[in-house]
């Protein structure tokens, strides 16, 4: 029995989408730490193999202290390691992979073509292959076929098993014949769940961290066991930030109360949040800046949108015989008019201008 923990998709020296750039800079020193702390928990559980299945770097032009930190913190791992890079960061000898001491215990994938290497004192095979440009159109699983030998065979892999032919095509059909016990892939940025394919296992894990808000929800690893007669794999929560969407409804409430509410107890003060105001209110929206100063610190990065709709009884003082009654009369008569609902939406926006703008006058 194996015990193994697989991890893509690290992208580190990512941009990092929604975040000052201090908070970048920090992040990009976090997801670093993310490297070390994954070395840490590996050993905590014992894992005899890490997999890292490629995209470890966001490009080639990384900080070289990236590579020379991975480096260091994949040294501290007890067991072994196997890195299959992938379409960001492929194979090059004048790049990170060909250029940075690695330490003993990793082995990198260099070629594009299938390699095994055998681990005797754990009666297993690790195969794998490497991007070596940007991208690569032939499967390396075409026509492989690992023994059935009583030894437990594994597969790192950056390829793509439901996408194009740009990043590896990996078919399904070519899984299921290739008498793998566990192919640990990388590429897609969300976990697959554990999969099965006749008796070959096969999982992506997914980024370890979320980087922006079309990566929300959990990230991190997958931790378990291989061995011939099956599986037993489970995924692990590991990302230290999480990036949430919240459509928060306010008809009838305090913005800034209904979103205190929305996330009491949740232990936001790490993660990143998009908080979308829906519903109904009155004339002025929602006053952004109040919700801000009320609920700011409970997050690491609070991003704020007024999605509301202007209170449908406001539109009711369109009959009356005043400067406001004309002039929502005028702006129904455009609405009814209009092209769709995004000509819609600035008309609303006219509406609230304009109404607190004669409200304030006091007419
Ligand atoms: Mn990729």
């Amino acid at each position: 029995m194996v015990k193994i923990l697989h991890a893509a998709d690290f992208h580190l020296d990512s941009p990092f989408l929604n975040l000052t750039p201090e908070q970048a800079r920090s992040r990009r020193g976090e997801a670093r730490q993310s490297v070390l702390r994954l070395a840490r928990f590996a050993n905590a559980e014992h894992v005899d193999l890490v997999l890292l299945a490629g995209d470890l770097f966001d490009g080639l032009n990384l900080y070289r202290e990236t590579a020379e930190t991975l480096a260091e913190a994949l040294a501290e791992v007890e067991g072994r390691v196997f890195i299959a890079p992938g379409n960001h960061d492929p194979y090059d000898p004048q790049g990170p992979y060909g250029t940075v001491a690695w330490p003993e215990n990793v082995h990198i994938f260099k070629h594009r073509t299938m390699e095994a290497v055998e681990l005797p004192e754990l009666d297993c095979v690790v195969y794998g292959a490497a991007f070596t440009e940007p991208e690569e159109h032939e499967s390396p699983l075409r026509g492989f076929r690992a023994p059935e030998d009583g030894r437990t065979h594994i597969l790192v892999l950056h390829g793509d098993v439901d996408g194009g032919r740009r990043y590896r095509p990996i078919p399904r059909g070519e899984l299921a014949e290739s008498g793998l016990t566990y192919a640990a892939l990388g590429h897609v940025h969300r976990f697959s769940g554990i999969q099965k394919l006749w008796r070959t296992w096969w999982a992506y894990p997914g980024c370890p961290e979320g980087r922006g808000f079309d990566e929300c929800g959990p990230h991190g690893v997958i931790l378990g066991t291989a061995d011939p007669s099956g599986c037993d794999l489970r995924f692990v929560s590991f990302a230290r930030r999480k990036y949430e969407i919240l459509r928060l409804n306010v008809t009838g409430r305090v913005p800034e109360t209904a979103l205190l509410d929305a996330v009491e107890g949740a232990g936001t003060a790490s993660d990143v949040y998009r908080v979308i105001f829906t519903g109904e209110t009155a004339a002025g929206g929602v006053d952004l800046e109040r919700v801000r100063r009320a609920a700011a610190d409970r997050f690491y990065q609070l991003e704020l949108r007024d999605e509301t709709r202007m209170a449908e009884d406001l539109w009711q003082h369109a009959g009356e015989d005043s400067l406001r009654g004309l002039f929502l009369k005028e702006l129904l008569r455009r609405r009814g008019q209009a092209s769709g609902p995004e000509e819609e939406q600035r008309i609303e926006q006219a509406a609230r201008f304009g109404l607190s703008a004669l409200e304030s006058r006091d007419l």
